[in-house]
């Protein structure tokens, strides 16, 4: 199952445009796809400026970008917890998602109606957090009526979880995301009491599939005129972002959707005149990828094929011979591993295995962001 961005927002926020915009890039910006799979899923190749130095370094005949999904989520909308619109429908969808690209609307336009009479994307934050909060409240519910009856037979072995749902419940009671609940003294408190630890802690936020729990970025979707920072609105979104940590990107999804269709010389110019250095598209599916906590290593198959992977951080070169293939991973003896720049440096492959600088791991070494690997197997 690839990892899949949610993108979330109130009704005219510019969800579509924004998802439309990554789709449509596909047709103009050629090295960076992005293709739709189902009508609201869509997947974005990564833009990686190491990838392209490879593939000037070794010319080969297909270069081939990482990857990640995103999917265009309607229906957040104020009761949604309690069912309304579409409610029970789209917090399902949510559920599903390994991240969440929050879309604020910072653009002013008569013509396209907003929930509230004046913009306000921290508000608008505020209303999305509450939804979600207040979804993960009746999760976190239910699960106590069932931790309650398993308990009755044996009181002792649900002690801790017990007195910990009940502070997460008074957490999410409060407003407050379940991304912040580790961290809260109270939980810590909890912690430290038999059968607890911080990782129990985790290990039981994962399970109940907590939408506040999931990591976001904000993005804020500003209208053109006040491009390139994107104007006051835009700094709030930036300051709320900070506040809580996560990442935020300022765009113009209307202007990036427009952008996308035009030829790319022109559209790089045009962006120039705007004081924009790359496309937000770039920005957000770059912001997407770190958000997923993933990295990427390389293979430079037989100089054919450059190509990076997605692999989630801390994982070995086994899991990354098993995004390969499972043949490379079954058999898998060990890989040759070199720094992307220090392949660069060297110039080709059999150079740096002549100076010495291509190393030899084990299958448990930790695969690093930026790494080419080359894994030596047995069929
Ligand atoms: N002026 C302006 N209008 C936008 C922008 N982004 C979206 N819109 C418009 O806002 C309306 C709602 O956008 P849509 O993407 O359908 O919102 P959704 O409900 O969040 O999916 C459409 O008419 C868009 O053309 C923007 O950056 N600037
Ligand atoms: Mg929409």
């Amino acid at each position: 199952m690839p990892l899949q961005v949610g993108i979330v927002g109130l009704p005219n926020a510019g969800k579509s445009t924004l998802f439309n915009a990554l789709t449509r890039a596909h047709v103009a910006v050629a090295p960076y796809p992005f293709t739709t799979i189902e009508p609201h899923i869509g997947v974005a190749s990564v833009p990686d400026a190491r990838l392209d130095a490879l593939a000037q370094l070794i010319k080969p005949s297909k270069v081939v970008s990482a990857t990640v999904q995103f999917a265009d989520i309607a229906g957040l909308v104020r009761g949604a917890h309690r069912g309304e619109g579409l409610g029970n429908q789209f917090l399902a969808a949510i559920r599903e998602m390994d991240a969440l690209a929050m879309v604020l609307r910072c653009f002013e336009d008569p013509d396209v109606p907003h929930v509230t009479e004046n913009l306000d994307p921290i508000a608008d934050l505020e209303v999305l957090d509450l939804e979600l909060a207040l979804a993960d409240l009746a999760t976190v519910e239910r699960r106590i009526e069932r931790t309650k009856s398993a308990a009755k037979s044996n009181p002792k072995a649900y002690e801790w979880e017990l007195t910990t749902l009940a502070q997460l419940r008074d957490h999410l009671g409060r407003g407050q995301p379940a991304r912040t609940f580790v961290s809260v003294p109270s939980a810590g408190h909890a912690a430290k009491a038999e059968g607890g630890g911080e990782d129990a802690v985790r290990a039981l936020l994962h399970e109940l599939f907590l939408l506040t729990y999931k990591p976001r970025l904000l993005v804020a979707n500003v209208g053109e005129d006040t491009l390139p920072d994107g104007g006051p609105l835009a700094a709030r979104v930036l300051d709320a972002a900070a506040r809580e940590g996560s990442q935020a990107v300022v765009l113009c999804a209307e202007c990036e959707a427009a952008l996308a269709e035009w030829p790319p010389e022109e559209a790089a110019a045009y962006r120039a005149e705007l004081g924009l250095r790359e496309p937000g598209l770039d920005r957000l599916v770059q912001a997407s990828y770190r958000l997923l906590d993933l990295i990427t290593f390389f293979t430079v198959t037989g100089g054919e094929v450059v190509r990076a992977w997605t692999l989630r951080r801390g994982l070995t070169a086994w899991h990354a011979a098993g995004q390969v293939h499972s043949d490379i991973q079954r058999g898998f003896v060990r890989a040759d591993v070199i720094r992307w720049d220090e392949l660069l440096a060297a110039g080709s492959l059999a150079h740096a295995r002549e100076t010495g600088r291509l190393r030899s791991e084990g299958r448990d070494y930790v695969v690093q962001d930026g790494d080419v690997i080359h894994v030596h197997f047995v069929a």
